[in-house]
C-alpha cells in the first residue's frame, strides 16, 4: 500500500512559490518520465556520465553529461560551457524535443515566456553523492531562469540566499518534480544532501536531476 499512499501525497502536493522567482510543480514531469528516460538512453550512449575534476583538482561526487548545443564542464582549468564534449571532441548530443518542450511549458507555468535553454545538464546521482553549496554564475543570460526536473531517487534540496552564511531551506525533490529558479532566486546558493540509499521503482538507485539553461 505504500505505493497508493504516495500517489496519493503526490496529487496533493501543490504548486508552491519557494522564493522570490522560484516556483516548484510537484509531479509535473510524472507523465512524461517514462518518454523523457527513453530520450536519455541514446544520450548517454553517446555522451556517457562522467566524474569530472573541480578546479581544485577534487572529483565531483555526482556523475555528469550534457545535451543541447552547450555543455556546462569542470576541469583543473575552470567552470564553462562549450560545444564539443572533452571525452569524444565531438560536439554534446542534440536536445531531444520532449526535454525543450517539457522546460519551455514549466518556465510558462512559472511566468517566464521566451525561455530558450541552450544547455542542458545531466546529473547523476548515485547512494552517497552530494553537491556541495554552490551558485549557477557561468551562465551569460541572467534574466532567464533555470528550470530543473528531478528523476528516480528523491533527494533533499537546500535551499539558501546570496550569501553563503545565509540559512536554508530543506527541501525534498521527489520523482516528477520540476523547480524553476529565476527572478531573485536565480542566484542563490543551492546544493543538495548526501543521497540515501533508497531503491527507486523506475531507476533502481538512482537519481537523475536535469538542468535547462539559458546561457546567452
Ligand atoms: C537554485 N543541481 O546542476 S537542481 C546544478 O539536483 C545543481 O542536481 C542540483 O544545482 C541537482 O547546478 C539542483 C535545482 C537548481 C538548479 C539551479 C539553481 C536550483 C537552483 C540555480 C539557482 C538557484
Ligand atoms: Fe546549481
Amino acid at each position: 500500500m505504500a505505493d497508493l499512499f504516495d500517489q496519493l501525497n503526490d496529487d496533493n502536493r501543490q504548486r508552491q512559490i519557494i522564493a522570490e522567482g522560484a516556483v516548484c510543480l510537484p509531479g509535473f514531469a510524472l507523465n512524461e518520465a517514462h518518454e523523457l528516460l527513453d530520450a536519455l538512453t541514446p544520450i548517454v550512449e553517446q555522451a556517457p556520465y562522467r566524474y569530472l575534476q573541480t578546479p581544485g583538482g577534487h572529483t565531483m561526487s555526482v556523475a555528469m553529461t550534457n545535451c543541447g548545443h552547450l555543455g556546462w564542464v569542470s576541469d583543473r582549468k575552470g567552470y564553462r560551457y562549450q560545444a564539443l564534449d572533452p571525452r569524444s571532441g565531438q560536439a554534446w548530443p542534440a536536445m531531444p524535443e520532449v526535454f525543450l518542450n517539457l522546460a519551455q511549458r514549466a518556465a510558462s507555468e512559472a511566468g517566464y515566456r521566451r525561455f530558450q535553454p541552450q544547455a542542458c545538464l545531466i546529473n547523476q546521482y548515485r547512494p552517497g553523492s552530494k553537491m556541495s553549496l554552490h551558485q549557477d554564475k557561468d551562465e551569460n543570460n541572467r534574466a532567464a531562469p533555470i528550470v530543473s526536473v528531478s528523476l528516480g531517487m528523491s533527494a533533499t534540496f537546500l535551499f539558501g540566499g546570496l550569501r553563503r552564511e545565509d540559512s536554508c531551506q530543506k527541501l525534498i525533490l521527489q520523482h516528477g518534480d520540476v523547480v524553476v529558479w529565476g527572478g531573485a532566486s536565480r542566484f542563490c546558493f543551492h546544493g543538495v544532501q548526501t543521497v540515501k540509499d533508497r531503491e527507486h521503482s523506475l531507476l533502481g538507485r538512482q537519481r537523475i536531476n536535469i538542468t535547462f539553461r539559458q546561457i546567452y
